[in-house]
């Protein structure tokens, strides 16, 4: 039976065996949504990236350029980190360079990993479909924020977790993760309202709560392969077109 571990911070990647699992990294608020949006809306392909500096250098073989710190995006560049950017008519066809302050960075972190999902309430469903179908361990990344643990990806690792019905669960940050996931999902957005992140949004006046949590919206399986982040066609995920 294949597991399923959850590692609550990139501070803690270092204590987990990462080779021969598959990882889910996870930034619902928001690098991992936006990912799962530009695929969606026809990018090519995203390249993470740690810096501001080396994502400007992607202009000049034509990508665009996003860059988010501390949730705003930066000068000079195309876009931030918000879903709402990402849409068809400006990403559909191109390739994307992105760094974020949280989201990158712990893809990044997470190379060890056999293969590297992107996770997030807008792919639930066809990620979970694919990972069972894999039937391979997994380990799900929380980014958090700036190495502390949040609210929104915790949440997110037990809804993908409860989804792993036939995994093995052999870990303790698993199942708290699935009991917050079920003391929270028939309230999602109220609970994830609270939140840290949901706060500094409110300050910044962010309004992208609302299409982060639009559970399915966005039905790929982005994996980051060679340095790219692709969207998986359709039949080699198992999703019935
Ligand atoms: O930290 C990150 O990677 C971002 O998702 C943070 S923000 O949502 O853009 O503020």
């Amino acid at each position: 039976m294949p597991s399923v571990e959850t590692i609550f911070s990139p501070a803690l990647i270092q204590h987990h065996l990462l080779d021969d699992r598959y990882a889910v990294i996870i930034d619902v608020l928001r690098a991992t949504t936006s990912i799962c949006y530009a695929l969606n809306e026809g990018a090519k392909a995203l390249t993470p990236v740690a810096t501001p500096e080396h994502c400007l250098q992607y202009r000049r073989q034509g990508y665009l350029c996003a860059a988010e710190r501390n949730g705003l995006k930066l000068e000079g560049f195309d876009m931030g980190n918000s879903p709402d950017e990402f849409r068809r008519e400006k990403v559909e066809g191109r390739e994307i360079a992105i760094t974020t302050t949280n989201g990158t960075y712990a893809l990044l972190e997470s190379q060890q990993a056999e293969r590297i999902f992107i996770g997030a309430f807008v792919n639930l469903d066809a990620l979970a479909s694919f990972l069972i179908r894999e039937n391979k361990d997994v380990v799900l990344v929380c980014a958090g924020w700036k190495n502390k643990v949040n609210l929104e990806d915790s949440l997110f690792a037990g809804a993908l977790a409860t989804c792993l019905t036939n995994f093995d669960c052999d870990c303790d940050s698993t199942l708290m993760a699935k009991e917050l996931w079920l003391a929270a999902e028939s309230n999602l957005s109220e609970v994830i309202d609270q939140s840290s992140h949901a706060q500094r949004f409110k300050k910044l006046g962010v309004d992208d709560l609302p299409l982060c949590l639009d559970m399915n919206r966005c039905p790929v399986v982005p994996e980051y392969i060679e340095n790219r982040i692709v969207s998986l066609p359709l039949q080699n995920t198992g999703i019935a077109e």
